[in-house]
């Protein structure tokens, strides 16, 4: 079985992102073929300052391969490095219905916090389909948020081999079960975003020791004192029982009787003690990645692999639709 997912290098990873997201392909890596890639492509909807998205793809790289993602376990590739995701993705622009983008949540949340915005940001799951369908991927693990658009590339699979033949494997996505999202630590009603305004709130993968410990020192809690589960009453001390949850592999009565007799203070220690236990080794691999030929080495191999399937796929619907000679 296949899987394929990638993030934006929109830069500042955060806790959230590690947690949800690339400790997840970590785990996959062992069940599945994985296809892992950097989504530039996508990352241009929006404005971007040319030379900050370039470190901003080099870093996501990095920290993919320093969070453990084994070169030998995964295909790791940057998507604008293979020219058949855009070409794919104007075959399927062709085949989908500028209405039913109209209606995807993303777009209409994007369409409003951004002004003449470009028209990728409407055709943007289409690209993300091309993707996933280039690849013949079974399962495309992710958020809940982006649930919509692996159902809209199902959709465009099952329209496309209807009208040209069985050309694409219909794929689903994988959302984790038991998958926490972690919120922001000073308003723990909001998920921890890259993208949020208070970086106090926010994790990021890069952090320092001492802003990590100074951050969950000062996370907003209750004032009754109590470690109990309850994300509508006690939304503070459960995104913490959460984080520690997700980081130690515990679950979550686990760690509620763990902790039952500790007080918040010491509690977010410990909790500050496990996220820096986890980040800091995370760091020092990226460190002695970042500038390394290995980096390149892993790019070129992961290139030219998926460009070959890529083409095959592509000229196969190409071919079936009547273009060219
Ligand atoms: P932005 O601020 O730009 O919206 P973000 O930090 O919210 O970015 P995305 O780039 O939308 O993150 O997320 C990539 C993936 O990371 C998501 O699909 C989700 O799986 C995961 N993720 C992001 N934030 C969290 C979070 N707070 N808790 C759990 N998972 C998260
Ligand atoms: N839209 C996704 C990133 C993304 C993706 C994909 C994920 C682009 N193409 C294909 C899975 C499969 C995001 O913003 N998280």
């Amino acid at each position: 079985m296949r899987i394929l997912t990638g993030l934006q290098p929109s830069g500042g990873l955060t806790l959230g992102n590690y947690i949800g997201a690339i400790k997840q392909m970590v785990k996959y890596q062992d069940e599945y073929e994985s296809f892992i890639f950097v989504a530039d492509l996508h990352a241009i909807t929006v404005p971007q300052n040319p030379e900050e998205l370039r470190r901003n793809i080099k870093s996501l790289i990095a920290i993919y391969l320093a969070s453990g993602l084994d070169k030998d376990k995964n295909t790791i590739f940057i998507q604008s490095e293979n020219i058949y995701h855009s070409n794919m993705s104007w075959l399927l622009e062709c085949l989908t219905p500028y209405g039913e983008l109209g209606r995807m949540t993303q777009f209409k949340d994007k369409s409003l916090k951004h002004q003449n915005f470009g028209a990728g940001l409407l055709t943007y799951p289409v690209l993300m389909a091309s993707d996933i369908l280039l690849y013949d991927a079974d399962f495309v693990p992710t958020g809940v948020d982006q649930k919509q658009h692996v159902e809209l590339a199902r959709n465009i699979a099952e329209r496309v081999n209807k009208k040209y033949g069985d050309i694409f494997k219909l794929p689903e996505p994988l959302i984790p079960k038991d998958g926490a999202k972690i919120c922001d630590l000073q308003d723990p009603t909001k998920k921890m975003s890259k993208s949020s305004e208070n970086p106090k709130g926010v994790i990021y993968l890069l952090d320092t020791e001492d802003v990590i410990r100074k951050k969950i020192m000062s996370a907003v809690t209750d004032s009754d004192n109590e470690i109990k589960y309850d994300p509508d009453t006690k939304p503070g001390i459960s995104n913490l029982i959460n984080i520690y949850t997700s980081l130690s592999g515990m679950k979550v009565e686990e760690v509620v009787f763990k902790f039952k007799d500790s007080n918040y203070g010491t509690f977010k220690r410990i909790v500050a003690d496990l996220v820096v236990e986890t980040l800091i080794p995370i760091q020092k691999r990226y460190q002695e990645i970042i500038n390394s030929p290995e980096l390149d080495k892993i790019l070129d191999a992961g290139r030219d692999k998926t460009l070959e399937i890529a083409r095959r796929k592509y000229l196969e619907l190409k071919d079936r639709m009547g273009l060219g000679r």
